[in-house]
């Protein structure tokens, strides 16, 4: 017996000897494979300015920031005046050498009301001279229909709560294709949803600032955005993938969940706070067109002790089930920070966050950074894609946003530069581990509106003086850096010195 028992406890040692945790594993000094993509990303209300010419109508983020809740009453009336000096942009962007980059489309100024019939030439102009500058620069456009600016007049009638909402989006989605799908190839419908729903209709902070029912608008929220996310693919593919040959997706954000213990509590714990926030959506869409088991469960489980009728998430018709399930050519990842979770029962039913029955913490020792929630811990990258790619069958990925802040935008920025070789590192990790990242996007090409923060919070590769009518942009170390990386494709490989190698004239040498 106890003979047996040693066995088994070996067994169980050389097991976990023979596992080095990602967070152990060495800097791999390896270049990326040749396709690969390498870009830096933006968004209109963050970068554009000029939120009230050419025709263009009133977004929640115009209304959110004019009522003053923003770090120092900063707005984006101006922001970075992209929306005149979009094409020093690409200049910036082509003497880094990106293959692409990751704008975001304002849905205010191709329908200022949010409707079809409010058509406005002069701001679908705009995005139309963008994508001809990327494209006489050679860099390759990826659009997101939607980065958080809603049309105001939609949220008037309740914004992402009214399922109406559903085919605004789908018209506007439609008329975009129509119009730059000859140039534009990489769509994606949808930035970050879960902040949508959860920032915007569950804590308050983002616009448009709703806090009435935490436990039920979020859902309801996901649920709009999840079938406008199906209609605006299936638009695509049926009038306009044969002749425009595109690719079309979503882009979700995920922080990796790291166990606090190893107990099989802790473990189930994570496990569920995956589902919860990055399977939300990507359960319906990458698998089988409803939400995560657990996720129904749990909220199933509280909405009953809460004496409710039925479950606050909504559920999926059985035809939007298979309207939903696989709407999709690849997986969209924006990935910042990694957090430690535990299981925690809740007694409270009130909120999306509370149904969860978790507690989140973070390492003492992991960096911090100008953004308090982001901590820089490079190696929850590595295992969040091997995670995708198992849960979600190994799709072709890009990440289509991964960066850190600082608060003084300094050029001479070591720190960013430390936090992308780290981060990037941990990518071409997970492609030797066997996950299909086609490309990499940094977040951001410039310091921006970083929204509830205004201007405090930068994340550019170039800083950008917003004291400054001209709104000057200067290079960082970061970009120069960046640039190197792109240049070489990754790291160069490290030649053992004590290895022999081969003279010139035939020898073997050491040394
Ligand atoms: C993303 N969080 O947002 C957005 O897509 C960008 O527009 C934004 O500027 C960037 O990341 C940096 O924040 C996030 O609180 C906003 O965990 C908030 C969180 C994460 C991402």
């Amino acid at each position: 017996m106890a003979a047996v028992l040693q066995l088994l406890l070996l067994f169980a040692v050389s097991n976990l000897c023979s596992a080095v945790h990602h967070k152990d594993a060495p800097f791999l000094h390896k270049k990326f494979p040749p396709y690969f993509m390498w870009g830096t990303a933006t968004a209109s209300y963050q970068i554009e300015g000029a939120w009230n010419v050419s025709g263009k109508g009133e977004s929640i983020w115009d209304k959110f920031s004019h009522a003053g809740v923003i770090h120092n009453q900063d707005t984006g009336d101006v922001a970075c005046d992209s929306y005149n000096k979009y094409k020093e942009d690409v200049q910036l962007m082509k003497e880094m050498g990106v293959t692409h980059y990751r704008f975001s489309i304002a849905w205010t100024r191709i329908f200022p009301t949010g409707k079809a019939d409010s058509y406005n030439a002069a701001g679908m102009q705009y995005y139309k001279d963008l994508v001809a500058e990327l494209k006489n620069n050679s860099i390759i456009p990826m659009a997101t229909l939607y980065h958080w600016d809603l049309p105001q007049q939609l949220e008037d009638v309740g914004g992402w709560l009214n399922d109406t909402v559903i085919e605004h989006y789908r018209d506007y989605a439609d008329r975009v294709f129509s119009e730059l799908g000859d140039d534009v190839k990489l769509w994606l419908t949808f930035n970050e949803p879960f902040v949508t729903c959860w920032l915007g209709y569950g804590i308050a902070v983002h616009a448009p600032g709703k806090y009435e029912k935490p436990g039920v608008d979020p859902y309801i929220c996901a649920h709009n955005i999840i079938r406008s996310h199906a209609k605006a693919w299936h638009t695509y593919d049926d009038k306009y993938r044969e002749s425009q040959r595109g690719k079309i997706s979503i882009t979700l954000d995920a922080d990796w969940k790291e166990p606090k213990t190893n107990s099989s509590a802790d473990r189930a714990a994570a496990e569920r706070a995956e589902q919860f926030k990055l399977g939300w959506f990507a359960h319906p869409i990458y698998k089988n067109g409803d939400y995560p088991k657990v996720m129904k469960e749990f909220v199933a489980k509280k909405s009953k002790a809460q004496g409710l009728p039925v479950s606050r998430l909504p559920q999926f018709t059985e035809a939007e089930k298979c309207m939903i399930k696989g709407t999709y050519d690849f997986f969209g990842l924006n990935h910042y920070t990694t957090q430690y979770v535990a299981d925690k029962e809740d007694s409270s039913y009130v909120s999306y966050d509370k149904d969860q029955d978790i507690d989140v913490t973070v390492d003492p020792n992991w960096a911090s950074s100008g953004s308090s929630w982001l901590k820089v811990v490079p190696w929850g990258l590595r295992s969040l894609l091997n995670w995708i790619k198992y849960e979600y069958n190994n799709p072709d990925l890009y990440v289509t946003e991964n960066g850190v802040s600082d608060k003084n935008g300094t050029l001479n920025d070591t720190f960013r530069i430390n936090f992308y070789n780290g981060y990037i590192n941990n990518v071409l990790k997970a492609i030797d581990d066997g996950c299909n990242v086609k490309g990499y996007t940094a977040w951001s090409l410039l310091d921006n509106f970083e929204w509830r923060q205004g201007y405090s919070e930068k994340f550019g590769l170039h800083y950008v003086d917003f004291d400054d009518p001209d709104r000057p942009r200067e290079t960082k170390d970061s970009a120069k850096w960046f640039k190197k990386l792109i240049n070489t494709n990754g790291w160069e490989e490290l030649k053992d010195a004590s290895s022999p190698k081969y003279h010139p004239d035939g020898r073997l040498v050491f040394g």
